[in-house]
C-alpha cells in the first residue's frame, strides 16, 4: 500500500505531531498539540483523521485546528486527555458527519465549539470531566440527530443548553449526577426526540413537567436512579412511549395515574423491577392495554398483591421477563406477614417492605444486562 510519512515542525523547530497519511487518512500518535498550521495545506481528499495519545500527555487543540477539512467525514480523538475545547475548534466542515471525542478529560468547552457543521450526525462527548455544558456551544447543527453526553458529571443542564439542535433524536445523560431535569427548558425541538436515557443518574421525583412536549419519545430509560415520586399524568406528556424503564429506583407506589386517563396506546415494555413495590392497583394495567412484557422481579410484592397481578399478566397475555434467577429460588419473590393472609388489601408494609430490601442489601443478586433485555 502506497504510504507517506509526514512529519509536521512548528515555527521553533520542534516536531509536534507525528503522522502518517493512508490515501485519504490521517493517524497521528504522540500528538500533544493541534492546530491550524499543523494540518494546513495537508487535509485536501482527507477523510478520516484519528489521534489518540500514545504519547500519554494532554493533547491541546486550538481553534479551527481542521481548517480546509472540507472532505473530511469523520474525526476521532479518543483517549488524548483533551482538556478544554476553544470556541470554533470545529466549524464550517461542510462534510464533517461524526465526532469522537470520548474517554478524554474535558471539563469545558467554550461557546461556540461546534459551529456550522451541516452534515454533522453524531456528537460523542461520554467518558469525560463535563460538570456543565455552556448556552451556545452547539450551534448550526442541522443535522445533528445525536449526542452522547454519558458518563460525564453532569449535575443539572442549564436552560437551552442543547438549543439549535432541531434535528436530535437521541440524547444520551446517563451515568452523571442529574438530580432534576425539564427537558423542555434543555432543548429547543422537544419534540424531535425519540430516545432519551437518564438511567444511572440522582433523580429522586419525576415532575409532571420533567417530559414536557416531548410528544414522540419512544425509548426513556429512568433505571438506577433514586426515584420515588413519579407526579399524576407525568407520562401524558409521552403518549408515544413504547420503552419505559423505571429498574432500581425507590418507588413505593405507582397508582396508574402517572398515565394519561385516554391510555399509554403504544407502551409494550415495562420495567418496574428491584423497586419498593409491594402491590399494584387493580386498575394499573388498563391504561396500559398495549402491555406485551414486564419485569416485577426483587420488589417487596404482598404475596396475594403479586398473585393477583400473575393474574393479570395471563389474562392479557403480558410475558414476565427477567425472573429467572427468582424463580429457581435463588431469592424470594414476595412477602406475607401471615400465610393465612390470601387477599391483597393494598396497604403499605414499611417494615416487611424494609426486612426484604434490606435482605437484597446483604445478598445482591446481580443480573448480568445482557440475561436480561426485554
Ligand atoms: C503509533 O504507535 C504504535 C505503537 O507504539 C506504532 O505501532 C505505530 O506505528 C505508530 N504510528 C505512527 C503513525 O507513528
Ligand atoms: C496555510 O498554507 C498556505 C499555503 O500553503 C499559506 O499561504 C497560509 O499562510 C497558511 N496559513 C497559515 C495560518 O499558516
Ligand atoms: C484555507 O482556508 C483559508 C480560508 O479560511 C484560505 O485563506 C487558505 O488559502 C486555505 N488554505 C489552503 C491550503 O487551502
Ligand atoms: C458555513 O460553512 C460553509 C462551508 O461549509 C460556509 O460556506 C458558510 O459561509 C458558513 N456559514 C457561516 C454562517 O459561517
Ligand atoms: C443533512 O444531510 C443531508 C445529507 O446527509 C443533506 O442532504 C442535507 O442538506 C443536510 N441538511 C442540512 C439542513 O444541511
Ligand atoms: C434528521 O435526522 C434524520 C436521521 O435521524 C435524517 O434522516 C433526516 O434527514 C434529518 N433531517 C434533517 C432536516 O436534516
Ligand atoms: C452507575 O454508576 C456507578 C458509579 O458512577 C457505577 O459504579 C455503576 O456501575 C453504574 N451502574 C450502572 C447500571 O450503570
Ligand atoms: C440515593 O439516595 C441515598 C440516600 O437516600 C444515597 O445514599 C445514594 O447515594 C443515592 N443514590 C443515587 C444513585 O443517587
Ligand atoms: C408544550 O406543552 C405545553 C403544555 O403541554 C403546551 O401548552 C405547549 O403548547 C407545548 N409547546 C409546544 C411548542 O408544543
Ligand atoms: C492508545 C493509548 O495508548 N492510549 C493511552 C492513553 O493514555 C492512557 C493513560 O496514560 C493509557 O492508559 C492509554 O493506554
Amino acid at each position: 500500500m502506497w504510504l507517506q510519512i509526514l512529519f509536521f515542525v512548528l515555527l521553533h523547530g520542534k516536531i509536534s505531531c507525528d503522522c502518517i497519511k493512508k490515501i485519504n487518512k490521517i493517524f497521528c500518535n504522540e500528538t500533544t498539540f493541534v492546530s491550524g498550521d499543523i494540518f494546513n495545506g495537508t487535509l485536501d481528499n482527507i477523510n478520516y483523521i484519528e489521534i489518540i495519545n500514545r504519547s500519554r500527555k494532554p493533547l491541546t487543540i486550538t481553534k479551527d485546528s481542521f481548517k480546509n477539512g472540507t472532505d473530511l467525514k469523520t474525526i476521532l480523538m479518543k483517549e488524548n486527555k483533551i482538556r478544554k475545547l476553544y470556541a470554533y475548534t470545529f466549524r464550517d466542515l461542510r462534510n464533517l458527519e461524526s465526532l469522537y471525542l470520548y474517554l478524554n478529560d474535558i471539563s469545558d468547552m467554550y461557546p461556540p465549539t461546534f459551529v456550522n457543521l451541516s452534515s454533522l450526525k453524531t456528537i460523542y462527548l461520554n467518558e469525560n470531566k463535563l460538570s456543565f455544558i455552556r448556552e451556545g456551544t452547539f450551534e448550526d447543527l442541522p443535522n445533528l440527530s445525536q449526542l452522547d453526553l454519558s458518563h460525564n458529571q453532569l449535575t443539572e443542564l442549564g436552560d437551552k443548553a442543547l438549543n439549535n439542535l432541531p434535528n436530535l433524536t437521541k440524547l444520551k445523560l446517563n451515568n452523571n449526577k442529574i438530580r432534576a431535569i425539564f427537558v423542555h427548558k434543555i432543548l429547543s425541538h422537544p419534540k424531535k426526540l425519540k430516545i432519551l436515557w437518564l438511567h444511572n443518574n440522582t433523580l429522586t421525583v419525576l415532575s409532571n413537567f420533567a417530559l414536557e412536549n416531548l410528544s414522540n419519545l419512544k425509548i426513556l430509560n429512568l433505571g438506577f436512579n433514586n426515584i420515588s415520586t413519579i407526579e399524576e399524568g407525568t407520562f401524558n406528556q409521552t403518549p408515544q412511549l413504547n420503552v419505559l424503564v423505571l429498574t432500581h429506583n425507590k418507588l413505593k407506589e405507582i397508582s396508574g395515574n402517572e398515565f394519561p386517563r385516554r391510555g399509554m396506546d403504544f407502551l409494550e415494555r415495562l420495567y418496574i423491577d428491584h423497586n419498593y413495590l409491594m402491590y399494584l392497583q387493580s386498575k394499573f394495567f388498563i391504561r396500559l392495554s398495549s402491555l406485551k412484557s414486564v419485569t416485577l422481579m426483587g420488589n417487596p410484592w404482598f404475596c396475594p398483591c403479586l398473585e393477583d397481578i400473575y393474574k393479570t399478566l395471563r389474562d392479557n397475555d403480558i410475558k414476565e421477563k427477567c425472573q429467572q434467577r427468582y424463580m429457581t429460588g435463588e431469592r424470594p419473590i414476595c412477602v406475607n406477614d401471615n400465610v393465612e393472609n390470601k387477599v391483597c388489601t393494598f396497604h403499605y408494609d414499611p417494615i416487611l417492605s424494609r426486612k426484604y430490601i434490606n435482605y437484597f442489601i446483604h445478598f445482591p443478586i446481580v443480573i448480568p444486562i445482557s440475561e436480561c433485555l426485554i
